[in-house]
């Protein structure tokens, strides 16, 4: 079995971990006493991979919860998972040089990894925006790189609105963040709380719901991508196969994820207008208008009566090109399980140059603060050096950098 092991930490990544948990456990009706009439051996192969098996037909998370409460999702997760935390007070360095508990969660992860027959990678949902979901998580993917250097970690990550935060200092959490998740080995899921707000008010037009509307759709996105890992002979089957097709460039390791709700009646209107050149409404990050897409993948699910129309939209105008990639080279499945939150459903992964605008608004922001020294001294008390933001804002970018050559040279 290649298991994943799924760490949620501060108080926007247990949010989200614990709708994603509530998802992924009503994938499997079949277990912890539940009785089902139909065959999920198409799920069942691979149960492991996100479940511990406690006993015959009983399974937990295998989940770390990094939370100042224990609001755990009973009976799926274990108490001795749960590992407290005090707030970092939206303080990167406090979250990343405060922490008396790094190296209890990593010992954790050590005992989970020896549980395993084979690990296939870390799991990580977070934000961006306060100091846990930042600075904690970016010692704890320092510190599982030393432990485990070979082992691919996935974030799931929320990034913060990139005009009206909660909170003033978010641009510098982000900037610190920057060198932790560009790391090779790493991939980035990368949602913006904006874009979210968006698909809600335009979509489904109405004013979201703080925060629940936010995260039944970043974990729908999670499920839909995840789905992946635990239905048998789907595309990009575990981490490894996702990483190596959707990263072809080891630099670019943020993927844009979109979410899309279908319909019968729409379905070939839907996907003409998620699938065609310019900026997908539904995209989960700004994008620059002019971009180029390096890669592209889509997960269908609930749509299994409806494969011939999915088939014969990707089969149709092989010759389209879509933001500079030929349609046809996008890969896509369709899982016969209905998603549990909407009847029929799309999550698509783009890896894209228009990441840029989203790299762009956090550092720009970044810099209008630093330039007026503006909160500073907050993030110099708790250990962390003039030279960390530089090397983290040049470090990004670079990237941007990266992203523009790569669009001039396609
Ligand atoms: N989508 C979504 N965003 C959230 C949620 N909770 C907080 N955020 C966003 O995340 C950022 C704040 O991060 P939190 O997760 O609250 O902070 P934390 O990791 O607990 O860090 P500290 O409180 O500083 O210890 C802000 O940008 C919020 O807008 C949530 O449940 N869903
Ligand atoms: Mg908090």
């Amino acid at each position: 079995m290649r298991e994943i092991i799924h760490l949620q930490i501060g108080d926007c990544g247990n949010a989200i971990g614990k709708a994603h948990w509530s998802n992924i456990f009503l994938d499997y009706p079949f277990i912890n006493g539940k009785n089902s009439a139909n065959n999920f051996s198409i799920i069942q192969e691979k149960i492991g991979v996100y479940l511990e098996e406690k006993s015959n037909q009983n399974y937990t998370a295998r989940n770390i919860a990094v939370h100042t409460e224990n609001d755990s999702l009973n009976p799926y997760f274990s108490p001795d998972d749960f590992v407290k935390i005090e707030s970092a007070g939206n303080n990167w360095g406090k979250g990343y040089y405060g922490s008396e508990v790094d190296e209890y969660i990593i010992d954790l992860a050590k005992s989970k990894t020896e549980a395993c027959d084979s690990l296939q990678g870390f799991e990580i949902s977070h934000s961006l925006g306060g100091g846990s979901g930042s600075g904690l998580t970016s010692r704890v993917i320092e510190m599982l790189k030393d432990e485990f250097p070979e082992i691919l970690i996935c974030m799931h990550t929320i990034f913060p609105y990139s005009g009206m935060g909660d909170c003033l200092v978010e641009p510098y959490n982000v900037t610190l963040s920057f060198p932790y998740l560009h790391m090779p080995k790493n991939v980035i899921f990368a949602i913006q709380n904006e874009r979210l707000f968006n698909f809600i008010f335009h979509q489904k037009h109405r004013i979201p719901s703080f925060y629940a509307d936010f995260n039944h759709i970043a974990a729908a996105v999670l499920s839909g991508i995840t789905s992946s890992f635990r239905y048998s002979g789907t595309l990009n089957g575990d981490l490894q196969k996702l990483v190596s097709n959707l990263t072809p460039i080891e630099t670019m390791n943020f993927l844009i994820p979109e979410y899309t709700e279908l319909s019968s009646l729409w379905l070939h209107d839907t996907l003409s207008r998620i699938f065609r050149d310019g900026v997908s409404a539904n995209l989960l990050c700004n994008v620059d208008k002019n971009q180029k897409y390096i890669a592209a993948a889509c997960n269908f699910r609930g749509c299994e009566d409806y494969n011939k129309e999915i088939n014969s939209f990707f089969d149709s105008d092989t010759n389209e090109i879509i933001n500079n990639m030929p349609k046809k080279k996008i890969k896509y499945s369709v899982i016969e399980a209905n998603p549990n939150n909407f009847p029929m459903q799309a999550v698509s992964i783009i890896n894209s140059t228009g990441f840029r605008k989203t790299l762009m608004g956090y550092l720009e922001q970044y810099y209008a603060l630093k330039r007026r020294n503006a909160f500073l001294h907050h993030f110099y008390g708790e250990g962390v050096e003039d030279d960390d933001f530089t090397q983290s804002a040049n470090e990004m970018r670079d990237l941007i950098e990266t992203y523009e050559n790569v669009y001039n040279s396609l």
